[in-house]
């Protein structure tokens, strides 16, 4: 039985899903259904005795747990966290509560827990804390990509959020001795990410025809990662890893945002033509993301190396199959996109000049 925090997010429930269907073992799967949780991600496993869903918060020491207790895990895999860069520019607190906080609780109680394991299952038990790049900073046009040796100098309050929980981790580890692995991987894109990340959200804005709105020059450089190449190396992270270890994780696809758009613009001239004009006509450079980090890229040589990972889809193939996922899943959008996301959208790009 793994317990899995943050399972109804993008990369959570991807990660849910293909692990049931790659391995079969059960799941406990804690989230809290913030605005990025949603449970029809989980459509497919109606009724399936193998998923077990619990609506809560990771900063609920007394469910954590009772969880815990309950379900014996063999492992946990932390999701959960708030994740959107720009909604920790407008407001903070609620990053620092679940991605500091609620790490250090779900770390605590998992340490009471681990503590009282018998000894096989104690060395055996795995903490998989799933971290960003983005705790490593920015990079220069010629600077190498970041290593698990790279320093700390988060830019953003996700990011600075992030790199405390890290460091949360790896104290449980060294003083503790609770079997954490930590992997910090680059930007993700596929099924079920929530359109306000860049990806989704422009495939999302063609296809209503509104402006896609670039930030600053657009060429702000990312590392860019098929979800389910990253829910793989997180199982092996989750199988071999070793306590204590970090291993960075990332797709080699290092692209400037305006080609990501133009590349989407592309794909959806060629599945679903305007009526009249491209697709990249709807181009809009709109004010900068204050402190906006210029690239990121990431070696991820140990893990190759070490665990035997390597991603299946390129950037090509997986944009691919995220625009076909995306227009296949219209309903979906348009059930994610009603209400508050309206709000968020009017607040992030009203006061950016775009249209
Ligand atoms: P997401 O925002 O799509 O999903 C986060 C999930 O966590 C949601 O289901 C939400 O309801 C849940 N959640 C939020 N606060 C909670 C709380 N207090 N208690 C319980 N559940 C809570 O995020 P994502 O993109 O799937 O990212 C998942 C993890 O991967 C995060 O830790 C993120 O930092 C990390 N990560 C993301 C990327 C990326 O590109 N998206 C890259 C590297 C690392
Ligand atoms: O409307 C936009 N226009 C734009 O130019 C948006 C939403 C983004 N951008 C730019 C900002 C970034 O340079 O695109 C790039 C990607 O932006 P996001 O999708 O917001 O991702 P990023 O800020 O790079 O962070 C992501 O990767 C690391 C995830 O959101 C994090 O959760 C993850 O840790």
């Amino acid at each position: 039985m793994l317990l899995v925090t943050g399972g109804a997010g993008f990369i959570g429930s991807n990660f849910v899903l293909s692990t049931l269907a790659a391995t079969g073992e059960p799941v406990v799967n804690l989230d809290k259904l913030t605005y990025a949780g949603n449970v029809r991600n989980l459509e497919a496993l109606a009724g399936d005795p193998r998923h077990i869903f619990v609506k809560g918060d990771v900063c609920d020491r007394p469910l954590l747990r009772d969880l815990l207790a309950r379900h014996r895990p063999r492992a946990i895999l932390h999701f959960a966290a708030e994740s959107h860069v720009d909604r920790s520019i407008q407001g903070p607190a609620e990053f620092v509560q679940t991605n500091l906080v609620g790490t250090f609780n779900l770390l605590d109680e998992a340490r009471a827990f681990h503590d009282r394991l018998p000894d096989a299952e104690k060395r055996s038990f795995r903490f998989v804390h799933v971290s960003t790049d983005e705790v490593y900073g920015s990079l220069g046009e010629s600077d190498s990509a970041f290593t698990e040796n790279t320093a700390y100098a988060p830019n953003s309050p996700y990011a600075a959020s992030k790199a405390g929980s890290d460091h949360l981790a790896r104290a449980y580890w060294h003083t503790y001795g609770l079997p954490v692995v930590t992997t910090n991987c680059s930007n993700n894109y596929g099924p079920f990410q929530f359109p306000e990340k860049l990806i989704p959200l422009m495939i999302h804005n063609a296809l209503a025809g509104k402006a896609l709105p670039v930030y600053g020059d657009g060429q702000n450089v990312r590392d860019w990662l098929y979800v389910l190449d990253h829910c793989a190396a997180l199982r092996a992270a989750l199988e071999r890893g070793r306590p204590g270890e970090t291993y960075n994780i990332g797709g080699a696809s290092e692209t400037r945002n305006l080609d990501v758009v133009n590349r989407i613009c592309g794909l959806l001239d060629e599945v679903r033509p305007r009526a009249n004009g491209r697709y990249a006509e709807l181009i809009q450079f709109v004010a900068d993301r204050p402190g906006h980090d210029r690239r990121y890229a990431v070696d991820c040589s140990k893990l190759q190396a070490e665990l035997g990972w390597k991603p299946i889809e390129t950037f090509e193939s997986g944009l691919k199959n995220t625009v076909r996922w995306y227009l296949e899943h219209a309903e979906w959008v348009a059930d994610v996109t009603s209400g508050a996301y309206r709000n968020w959208v009017d607040a992030n790009y009203a006061k950016r000049g775009a249209a």
